[in-house]
């Protein structure tokens, strides 16, 4: 009998989340991250990420004896992989998918898994990867001579899909997709995550499921591109982009996305490269896409620039630094990037506000002086809003007077 229900591989923000939920839903769970230090936070009953509530329901899920965490897996009915999937550079491409965690996970499990057992990537991954994890793990069992046959292990690919600052609520109430190797295996997860899943759970097969995700978030990036690209024009032609968007979305078929300094974080970012990679050839509007977005932090640094040349000794607040509004994350954030060139090409004195963190990311540390909104905007000459975070309504309006503002979040209009 194994000793768990489910054991999920990655406790970072899709696998810490989720290990949880199936824990307070009565689940025995294992959670395996390979840095001791997560291991013991979450044993502890805390957690290592920042997201609303999660402390509260990873207290909950520890406190009930239904969740431990472990460097090391062990046997369970079901496995959950949900590891990263970076970049990493290849000969012609610089933004090849780099599958050696999944790969790495899902070996870790050979020396555990038993005939019947459940193998679950939810990892955003490339087309193919479900499948390729059952090569590597029949490769596995071969190697360590277990006398265990892949062709009794099922494989399915149920892409995670919480927007992070949201991630609970959406983990329960989201539609999931269930993409097995075979009908088999999607249905076996179908009922797993009927146990705390409150939306509609659509089966197909893995190569349908990954590339739906990567569909969903290329989706998002190519819409937001349109807008930044409308913004650009927009400032070109002297129009409020603002309200442009917002007369144009009265039409009932158009539902135009904002325009901002640029897309950041680790999923819209990166998953349109993904598609990119299979069909280079195929793949012109996307990649365009993501050279449109990852054109407008530039943009906006050439913007500031140009306003701050008509001042001796500029002194240019940064307003927001996370890659979005009310979070701390500044991973792949595009207002780092922005504050970082700043820095680096001597602009100015740069002063960095960022309320939802008590330090300034590495890149930015002997830089850049970390202040609050109210300190940073009654001392600049320039005020540059990057997040529109909530936190920053509070400023007051009447300081703003006299100052060279570039919103790129159409924050103040
Ligand atoms: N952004 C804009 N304009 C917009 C919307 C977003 O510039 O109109 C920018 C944000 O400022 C941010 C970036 O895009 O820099 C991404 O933010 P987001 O809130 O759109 O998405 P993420 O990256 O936090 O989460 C996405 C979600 N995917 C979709 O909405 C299709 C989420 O549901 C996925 O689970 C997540 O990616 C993921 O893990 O893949």
């Amino acid at each position: 009998m194994p000793s768990y229900d489910i054991c999920v591989l990655g406790l970072g923000y899709i696998g810490l989340p989720t290990s949880s939920i199936f824990a307070t839903r009565g689940k025995k769970v294992l959670g395996v991250d390979v840095v001791p230090s997560v291991v013991e936070t979450i044993n502890a009953g805390r957690i290592h990420i920042e997201e609303p509530d999660l402390d509260v329901l990873v207290r909950a899920a520890v406190q009930s004896g239904n969740l431990r965490a472990a460097t090391a897996p062990s046997s369970a009915d079901t496995f959950i992989i949900a590891v990263p999937t970076p970049f990493k550079a290849v000969a012609d491409n610089p933004r090849a998918p780099d599958l050696a965690y999944v790969e790495s996970a899902t070996r870790s499990v050979a020396s555990v898994v038993e005939p019947g057992n459940l193998v679950i990537l939810e990892s955003t991954s490339p087309v193919g990867t479900t499948e390729l994890m059952r090569e590597w793990l029949a490769d596995e069992l071969k190697k360590i001579g277990r006398d265990v046959a892949v062709d009794t292990l099922l494989f399915a690919h149920c892409p995670e899909r919480i927007l992070p600052g949201q991630m609970l609520k959406e983990l329960v109430s989201n539609d999931r997709i269930a993409g097995g190797l075979t009908p088999e295996a999607s249905q076996r997860a179908r009922d797993l995550y009927r146990c705390f899943c409150t939306g509609e759970i659509v089966l197909t097969d893995a190569r349908t499921a990954e590339m739906a995700k990567l569909t969903e978030n290329s989706f998002r990036d190519v819409n937001i591109a349109f807008a930044n690209e409308l913004s650009i024009i927009c400032e070109k032609l002297n129009i409020d982009v603002w309200e442009l968007i917002s007369l144009a979305n009265r039409h009932p078929r158009v539902k135009i996305l904002q325009p901002g300094p640029g897309v950041g974080g680790h999923c819209i970012a990166v998953d349109p490269w993904f598609i990119v990679a299979a069909a280079p050839q195929e793949t012109r509007l996307i990649r365009t896409a993501r050279e449109v977005n990852d054109g407008k932090p530039h943009h906006v640094i050439a913007k500031v620039k140009a306003r701050a040349d008509r001042f001796k000794a500029p002194v240019i607040a940064c307003l927001g630094l996370a890659f979005k509004p009310d979070i701390d994350d500044m991973r792949e954030s595009p207002a780092v990037e922005i504050v970082e060139h700043l820095a680096h090409d001597k602009v100015g004195r740069i002063l960095a506000v960022e309320p939802h963190v008590r330090a300034l990311p590495k890149s930015l540390q002997g830089k850049v002086e970390l202040c609050s909104a109210q300190d940073a905007v009654s001392r600049a000459d320039i005020v540059v809003l990057l997040v529109n975070h909530r936190a920053f309504s509070a400023i007051d309006r009447t300081l703003l007077r006299d100052k060279v503002i570039i919103d790129t979040r159409g924050f103040w209009r």
